[in-house]
């Protein structure tokens, strides 16, 4: 008998949820008689998945590849019958007798896997051993996600972010079937990724004496702390690594010809002035351009050809936000390049500039990616835009026939205020509190179904200017980056809020048990309590 069971029953909080799910009568007992059986292709999956409950259960499930065991199975496996639902879409099947989770690719059977876990009690969550009967409801799964991009954006150069933090978050990220973590590894106020041609990007680069106290624009003091720190190529492999397990790409990000204050202080020649400065202290706009010569193109190509030997990722993300052209404008010698180009002005000598890249990228089968100032002066053939300052940059690059990654400041700025609550701590300005996150639609409704092809789909970023602790990038992050899972993975029409709501409040017994630092749900409640707060004016830029 099929029941359709109401969405938000507690023992099927799926997060983000699925395309479509019945409840079926019964439950699966694991015990540890439990077997995952796997094909060859699945077998990692199995693996990771035995290690991932064996803290909680107190055993280790074993993985077998051998399909006639009389066993209750867990079982793991490719069926390209299922390729209708895609390159990450899966089916999970769970009778009293058995789990069987299917897709036609990989990374399917991998998401499938993290939908299971959910479907287990929350204690499956311990780090200790917990003994209770594990059972698992009768339900039958189709799922595919919404978006083929579904991204969170970490910035490690305003704060550094540690390793194990990283790694941790990309279990949580994966967890939410988010696919791709964007690493801002450059700008003024840090150089995060060693590049061993040119030791003192992060010698110098990764270290800034101090930092300013209080919100940039009010500015009390500085702290006389030092601070840095840097990922050296070995835990990037091994980031990318661990991502990789989780069907996660990382996408790294050097951003140029602006952002670049931390390169000039290590590397005084590459900028306009020659001038020694030093690491940013503080957060904004600065004025430091990479000079447009032949020399910095080589600095610039010699660094992403390391960066392209870490990062297999076909994207590679150069920034090109926020250039103010002063230096540009001021500089002889860049005023005769102009000319001699025949161009217009410094917009055209961005673009041109970021079509060097591009070709470079291009000679070594990676396509660019950067912000949506990247239009301006126009875009370089084949470049994918994200378009941050709102909608529309990313809507005319569509029309273009460009790709598209939607990040617009209005619905995925985690590095926003997520409550009036004067209790908040203290954030860059905006408001975003996590129903606004979860009403944001990707798809800009101009678009043709040709062009919102070229809508890849959205990724929240957080930027780390006002973000000292794990804690505090944790609480930014949940539950706002798992709203904008449910945005980009959730068919449109099965979004609702309030379901949100009840399933995320279940679902936040299992953060708290992966140590997890999230905003609770019940605060939300308290929400028209505050008056709207004047001094969380919209940054725009900042
Ligand atoms: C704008 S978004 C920036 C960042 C800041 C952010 C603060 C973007 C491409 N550039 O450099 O950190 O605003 O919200």
């Amino acid at each position: 008998m099929h029941v359709r069971v109401p969405l938000n029953r507690p023992e099927l909080s799926i997060l983000p949820q699925p395309a479509s799910i019945v409840r079926e009568e019964g439950y699966f007992q694991l015990t540890q008689d439990t077997v995952i059986v796997t094909d060859q292709e699945t077998q990692a999956i199995g693996t990771l998945l035995a290690n991932m409950l064996a803290p909680a259960l107190g055993f280790l499930l074993s993985v077998l590849t051998d399909e006639h065991t009389h066993l209750p199975t867990i079982s793991l496996g490719i069926d390209s019958q299922l390729a209708h639902l895609g390159q990450e879409g899966y089916m999970l099947k769970v009778t009293a007798g058995q789990a069987t989770l299917r897709a036609a690719h990989p990374a399917g059977v991998f998401y499938a896997t993290q939908t299971l876990r959910q479907l287990l009690p929350v204690e499956i969550f311990s780090s200790t051993p917990v003994s209770r009967t594990w059972t698992i409801p009768a339900v039958s799964i189709e799922d595919f996600p919404r978006f083929s991009w579904r991204g969170c954006m970490l910035d490690s150069a305003r704060h550094f972010i540690p390793m194990q933090e990283v790694v941790k978050l990309i279990d949580v990220l994966a967890f939410h079937k988010i696919n791709v973590l964007h690493l801002h590894l450059t700008d003024d106020q840090g150089w995060r990724i060693e590049i061993k041609k040119y030791p003192k990007l992060t010698e110098i680069g990764a270290y800034r004496r101090e930092t300013v106290i209080g919100h940039a624009r009010r500015p009390q003091g500085y702290d006389s702390t030092p601070h840095g720190g840097f990922y050296s190529q070995d835990d990037l492999r091994e980031i990318v690594a661990y991502a990789a397990d989780r069907f996660m790409t990382v996408v790294p990000e050097i951003d140029m010809p602006g952002h670049a204050q931390s390169a000039i202080a290590a590397y005084p020649e590459l900028g306009v002035l020659k001038a020694p400065v030093e690491v940013a202290t503080t957060w904004g706009i600065h004025p430091y351009l990479y000079n447009p010569t032949e020399a910095v193109f080589q600095f610039l190509k010699d660094v992403l050809s390391e960066v392209m030997a870490i990062f297999p990722s076909t994207f590679i993300h150069i920034g090109g936000d926020e250039a103010i052209k002063d230096q540009w404008q001021d500089s002889q010698q860049v005023q005769a390049l102009i000319k001699a180009l025949k161009l217009k002005d410094e917009d055209e000598l961005q673009s041109w500039f970021l079509s060097q890249i591009r070709t470079f990228l291009a000679h070594n089968n990676r396509r660019l990616l950067g912000w949506d100032e990247i239009l301006d002066g126009g875009l370089p053939s084949g470049a994918t835009v994200m378009s941050w300052r709102g909608m529309d940059g990313g809507i005319m690059a569509a029309q273009s026939h460009h790709d598209v990654v939607m990040t617009p400041t209005s619905s995925v700025y985690l590095d926003y205020y997520q409550s009036n609550d004067p209790a908040e701590p203290l954030a860059i300005g905006g408001y975003l509190p996590v129903d606004k996150v979860y009403a944001f639609d990707p798809t800009p409704t101009v678009l043709t179904p040709e062009q919102a092809q070229h809508i890849l789909g959205a990724q929240c970023n957080l930027w780390s200017e006002y973000v000292q602790t794990t804690e505090h990038l944790e609480y930014l992050l949940f539950p706002r980056a798992i709203a904008l899972s449910e945005v980009v993975w959730t068919p449109k029409e099965r979004l609702e809020f309030s379901d949100f709501r009840g399933r995320l409040a279940v679902h936040e017994a299992r953060l708290a048990s992966l140590n997890v630092n999230f905003r609770p749900v019940e605060k939300l409640d308290q929400e028209q309590m505050f008056p709207a707060r004047a001094d969380l004016v919209v940054p725009g830029g900042f």
